[in-house]
């Protein structure tokens, strides 16, 4: 991409409404526009990095055997009077009704759509298990909407669905789910710890948190020091292992994590107290196991092969797709802008040309952004007419993890610059030299 032909609306002047850097910082690098209070428009920056984020969801889930499929936005009420929580789930539910006068909402989650969808298909114990997600645009009118799409009230949440005969059959789907999610955040360059919590008004006794630990986060957090030592890295998972998921659901949930919802002090007291730590987290996905809650009210049966027919024990689980953007910023930046961590980098590097319209430079851009992009990489090339400050601004500000600068005075001695967005580090080289190097980085990656 040719930055002269791109919408990026970079604002030069600090927005006041913003509170916490990722949203000044997303309002700054123009890629997204608030609609009205929690409510936002993503322009092309910011939608690139939402579909990265997206993919990386799917691809994940996808690798743990879940089956993609998408349901709508809105719902119908009388779902919702059946499960009863038309009732309980009050006025965060946005209501609305249509030219008939039914009743309908905006959902804020699917557990009953998806247990309707699953009654009237499936009857036996044969088809299970079955875990169902999607990823799609939610509401919840949350009284205080805030720090831009970290609270929203539209927000993007993958959320997915487990079917099971057996209460360990879904204990394993949770078990596969939490692997699953290790791996997305650890493929954004994010460290987030499952956590104890509370389950609120989805229902259920277990549930786990993922929370980044950033000072701005919205909940409070108590863990043992040694769960941040934990990397799941390139290890090879079979997701229809008991034994290997249940290995890692213990190896992450044996140390002390816990949200302030379920902090235990007399437990806490048993860490090592040098490894006691008290923090503040983002919480960027939770999953649950809640038994037959929905089954049972909404009559989800299935034979189970012995002549009966029994409710279905179901969980469901979350990202939040859209506040990962949030998150990732508030864990990577500096006072210059956003850090990129390069799995969901907008774009791969960046091409700044210092002198536009000298001859070599112009030149030896072109080659440098046709070279990237046979590989099948995508640079974004800083063509704009501008003084060379203002180019570096940019890309600080929007946050590419890797930049080659191209003056006139290195090419007479054949070489461009290769510059760390994340230490600032430069080397000197030959253009085809930044190319490999740039290729080697994102190798496995892009
Ligand atoms: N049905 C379950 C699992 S799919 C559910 O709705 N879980 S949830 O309420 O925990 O939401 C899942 C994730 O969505 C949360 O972990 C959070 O990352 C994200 N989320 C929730 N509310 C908001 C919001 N107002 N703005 C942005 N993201 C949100």
């Amino acid at each position: 991409m040719r930055l002269s032909r791109y919408f990026l609306p970079v604002l030069k002047e600090t927005p006041r409404e913003a509170q916490i850097v990722s949203h000044r910082y997303m309002l700054q690098a123009g890629m997204i526009k608030q609609a009205t209070a929690g409510i936002y428009s993503w322009l092309p920056l910011g939608f690139k990095v939402l579909r990265k984020l997206e993919n990386i969801v799917h691809e994940e889930q996808q690798r743990a055997g879940h089956l993609p499929m998408l349901m709508p936005t809105l719902q119908p009420g009388e779902l919702w009077e059946e499960s009863g929580r038309d009732n309980s789930y009050g006025p965060e539910m946005l209501r609305v009704v249509d030219r008939h006068g039914r009743k309908m909402l905006y959902g804020p989650t699917n557990e009953e759509m998806i247990t309707d969808i699953f009654r009237s298909h499936v009857g036996s114990y044969k088809e299970l298990p079955l875990t169902l997600y999607h990823i799609q645009w939610k509401f919840r009118d949350e009284v205080r909407p805030r720090f831009g799409v970290m609270r929203g009230r539209e927000f993007f949440m993958k959320d997915g669905y487990n079917f099971d005969l057996t209460k360990d059959d879904a204990l394993h789907a949770y078990n596969r789910h939490l692997v699953s999610y290790l791996r997305t955040y650890e493929r954004m360059g994010l460290k987030a710890i499952p956590m104890r919590a509370d389950s609120g008004p989805i229902g259920g006794e277990d549930t786990h948190e993922f929370l980044v630990l950033a000072e701005t986060g919205e909940s409070e957090v108590f863990y043992d020091s040694a769960v941040t030592d934990l990397h799941l890295g390139d290890r090879e998972v079979d997701y229809d292992s008991v034994e290997q998921c249940q290995a890692i659901f213990d190896e992450w949930t044996t140390p002390y994590a816990r949200t302030d919802e379920t902090h235990d002090v007399g437990v806490f007291a048993n860490v090592p107290e040098g490894r006691r730590r008290t923090a503040r987290g983002i919480e960027v996905g939770q999953i649950f196991y809640f038994g037959t809650k929905y089954s049972e009210t909404m009559g989800a049966l299935v034979d189970d092969g012995k002549g009966g027919k029994v409710p279905v024990h179901m969980g469901s689980h979350g990202i939040g797709v859209s506040r990962l953007l949030g998150a990732i910023i508030e864990a990577s930046h500096d006072d210059k802008g956003i850090i990129w961590p390069e799995g969901v980098t907008p774009f791969h590097c960046g091409i700044l040309n210092m002198r536009q319209g000298d001859e070599a430079a112009d030149a030896a851009c072109d080659a440098l952004y046709a070279a990237l992009t046979a590989l099948g990489l995508e640079p974004l090339y800083d063509d704009r007419d501008e003084r060379a400050g203002a180019k570096f601004g940019t890309m600080d500000m929007i946050g590419l993890p890797w930049r080659i600068t191209v003056g006139p005075r290195g090419l007479k001695n054949g070489v461009v610059e290769l510059t760390s967005r994340r230490t600032g580090e430069s080397e000197e080289l030959p253009p085809e030299e930044a190319v490999a190097k740039i290729a080697k980085i994102y190798e496995g990656i892009a």
